[in-house]
């Protein structure tokens, strides 16, 4: 075993963070099953290691997009088949989030393609977040950058978590994005943490970047003054027309190192399998939740692009012992508290076992 990473394991736990590139580096290129033991150890430590936690999406604004984010089907720089949307309106909206419900999510996320949201368009996400909670579901949006004060809006609204990805390392960001900067990301999840949002935040892989970078990416996330209590992992989903289309597939098995460093690194996090997963094999998945991954996005669409369908996902589910939890109904005495879901049982009556 390699000897800076397989120490007694209470220190798989620890809650760090001071973590430097080169340690984080060294454990993305730990033997693969001492990666994945390492990480499993760290999952056990923190949560029920056969549980993962559903959370549903939904373009609330689409396409149009002033950004030239190099992955995105949604900027304006990209040509792609993408019809441009308005703003949804707010019936929609809850029509959505009721049926994620009943499909067992208990959170519900949505996102807008915007750099920013105005004040006025705030004011009708508030909106949705106020219908969206009051079904007895967590709520999660993503807008682009916040002011401090609209931050707090959110917060004073109720909502949960706020969605902001760091993409990527610092060093491979410029590669990516050029309108808006690594520190504008930084100065939004400061926003969110100081108005007292939880924080969702994470990266994309496989967009040419190397594993230096995802280490660096790694390290960023994990030296954030709290640990952001929601880390999506994504895998490029490469869309026709957008500038990073046709980049080399990554090795699915850095995906799963990626998600075994998070694991280790943040482990009290959720950490989500996230964009992607369409393209995985169950095996490739399979293999991520053994590396600690315990979040999905459930549900036909994510933003713009497929999503592994429902179906599929309980036959998954239920090949691998794993359950879900769903929302209690609204007006119970713990609102937002969960109740066990049997997804093994019923999604191994959807595949007839
Ligand atoms: N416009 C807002 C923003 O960028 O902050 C919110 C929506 S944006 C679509 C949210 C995140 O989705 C991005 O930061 C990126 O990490 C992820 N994402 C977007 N397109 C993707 C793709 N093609 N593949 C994987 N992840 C993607
Ligand atoms: C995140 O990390 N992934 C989600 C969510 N946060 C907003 C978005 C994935 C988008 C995948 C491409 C699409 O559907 O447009
Ligand atoms: Fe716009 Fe967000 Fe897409 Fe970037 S990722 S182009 S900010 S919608």
């Amino acid at each position: 075993m390699h000897q800076a990473f397989a120490p007694a394991s209470s220190q798989h736990d620890a809650i760090r963070h001071d973590w430097t590139a080169d340690e984080a580096e060294a454990l993305l290129g730990l033997p693969f099953n001492d990666l994945v033991f390492a990480a499993q150890t760290a999952h056990r430590g923190h949560f029920d290691p056969n549980r993962i936690q559903l959370s549903t999406l939904l373009s609330i604004k689409t396409g149009g997009c002033p950004e030239d984010c190099g992955y995105c089907s949604q900027s304006a720089q990209h040509e792609t088949e993408l019809t441009r949307e308005r703003l949804l309106p707010l019936d929609e909206v809850l029509d959505a989030a009721r049926r994620a419900r009943a499909a067992g999510a208990t959170r519900f996320c949505m996102g807008a393609a915007w750099r920013n949201p105005t004040d006025k368009n705030l004011d009708t996400v508030l909106a949705m977040v106020e219908g969206v909670k009051a079904l007895g579901l967590e709520t999660c949006v993503t807008l682009g950058m916040l002011t401090g004060g609209q931050a707090q809006r959110l917060k004073d609204a109720g909502l949960d978590y706020y969605n902001h990805n760091l993409d990527t390392s610092p060093e491979f960001y410029g590669r990516v994005i050029s309108t808006r900067t690594y520190q504008d990301r930084l100065d939004t999840l400061e926003h969110v943490r100081a108005a007292g949002l939880k924080t969702c935040s994470g990266g994309i892989l496989g967009m040419g970047e190397g594993r230096r970078d995802r280490a660096a990416m790694l390290c960023q996330l994990a030296n954030l003054p709290a640990h952001p209590e929601s880390v999506p992992i994504n895998l490029l989903v490469q869309v026709e027309g957008t500038r990073l289309f046709g980049t080399e597939q990554l090795d699915p098995f850095e995906l799963v190192r990626t998600v075994a460093a998070a694991r280790v690194m943040m482990p009290a996090s959720w950490v989500r399998l996230s964009a992607g997963r369409d393209d995985m094999t169950d095996e490739l998945q399979a293999l991520c939740f053994l590396a600690g991954a315990n979040s999905v996005f459930y549900g036909e669409r994510l933003l713009t692009t497929p999503n592994a369908g429902a179906e599929r996902d309980l036959a998954l589910f239920a090949r691998l012992g794993i359950r879900f939890e769903e929302a209690e109904p609204p007006g119970r005495e713990e609102p937002g508290a969960c109740h066990r879901h049997e997804a093994a049982e019923a999604g191994a009556a959807a595949v007839g076992r």
